[in-house]
């Protein structure tokens, strides 16, 4: 509700004024985040990139440092089915703050639970949505991602980070261990030395040792980490999305597989490319000299 006052007052003093261009740009930001502020309380939500065809999620707990409360992670998977839903969108964006991208599952809805609760209970099972986006996730990461907030990362297809960017599994000084892939996403990310250091000494990594250990695909600048990630996935969403989906299920398959069945799979997707309208147009344009005008069929 706060959020939606300071938007709305933001809204006011901007038309009260004569606005610029980009004025008009942060008229119609704010306008967006006033609508999904009503709408979601703990998540933002806009569409980006020139075409609008990139889904913009942005954590938005900042006195908690973004903590995945049990709401945050539902709003998080109603986002994610309406941008999955949407035709116009391609690829999704999903960042947090300059200070925290998620400092973790909320530890005070944790701190009172049993086993039989959370086992018995599925506790915190929906967290998977994201990790089944049929459309590509850009994890934009600025700050602290840590436990649950490093793990909700390494469930985004690709991982962007600002300079100040912290990654770390720090469970260990909680007295448990990561429940959402810290585990097991970790050392497939960046080994099992590295992973095991973390996950038992609960210390961080800084962004330029994320970016070396091949957590991370590229670093930059705070203030211009969103931007690239929308840059990135405004390229993604310029493709056919029939392919994109068929192309990062094909490369998330190389985690389950051995070597062959992997191979076996690839080939198969690669020889279904051959039935759809959208593989046609792409070679038919190369050979033309033209842009491809992909209709995701
Ligand atoms: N949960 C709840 N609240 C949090 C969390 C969290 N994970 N992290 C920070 N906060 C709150 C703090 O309690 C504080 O609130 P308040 O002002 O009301 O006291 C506020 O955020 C600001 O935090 P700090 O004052 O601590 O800020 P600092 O800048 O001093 O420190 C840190 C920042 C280092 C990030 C510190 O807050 C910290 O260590 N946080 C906890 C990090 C952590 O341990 N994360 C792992 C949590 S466990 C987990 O994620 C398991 C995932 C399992 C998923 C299973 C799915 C199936």
């Amino acid at each position: 509700m706060a959020g939606a006052v300071r938007n709305i007052s933001k809204i006011s003093r901007l038309l009260s004024s004569s606005p610029s261009t980009q004025q008009l740009g942060d008229l119609q930001r704010c306008f967006l985040r006033c609508m999904s502020t009503g709408k979601f309380e703990n998540i933002l939500v806009e569409k980006r990139g020139e075409k609008k065809n990139v889904g913009l999620i942005q954590l938005n707990r900042p006195k908690a440092l973004n903590a995945l409360c049990d709401a945050l992670m539902k709003e998080l998977g109603t986002a994610l089915d309406e941008f999955e839903n949407d035709p116009e969108v391609g690829c999704v964006v999903l960042t947090g703050s300059e200070k925290a991208f998620a400092a973790g599952a909320d530890i005070k809805e944790m701190q009172g639970l049993t086993f039989s609760q959370t086992f018995g209970g599925g506790f915190l099972n929906h967290w998977n949505r994201l990790a089944s986006n049929k459309k590509p996730v850009i994890a934009a990461v600025n700050g602290f991602a840590l436990g649950g907030g490093c793990e909700v990362a390494m469930m985004c297809d690709i991982i962007y980070a600002g300079e100040k960017a912290k990654f770390g599994q720090p469970e260990i000084l909680l007295g448990t261990i990561p429940g959402a892939g810290g585990t097991q996403r970790l050392p497939r990310a960046i080994g099992k030395s590295k992973a095991m250091e973390m996950a038992l000494t609960g210390d961080m990594i800084n962004a330029a040792d994320a970016e070396k250990a091949g957590l991370v695909s590229k670093v930059f600048p705070p203030g211009e980490l969103v931007d690239a990630a929308v840059k990135t996935a405004e390229k993604i969403a310029s493709h056919s999305k029939l392919i994109v989906a068929m192309c990062k299920e094909s490369v998330n398959t190389s985690y389950e597989l051995t070597l062959n069945e992997g191979m076996h799979f690839e080939k198969r997707i690669f020889h279904a490319t051959f039935a759809t309208k959208d593989r046609k147009e792409g070679m038919t344009a190369f050979v033309e000299k033209r842009p491809a005008n992909f209709t995701d069929e």
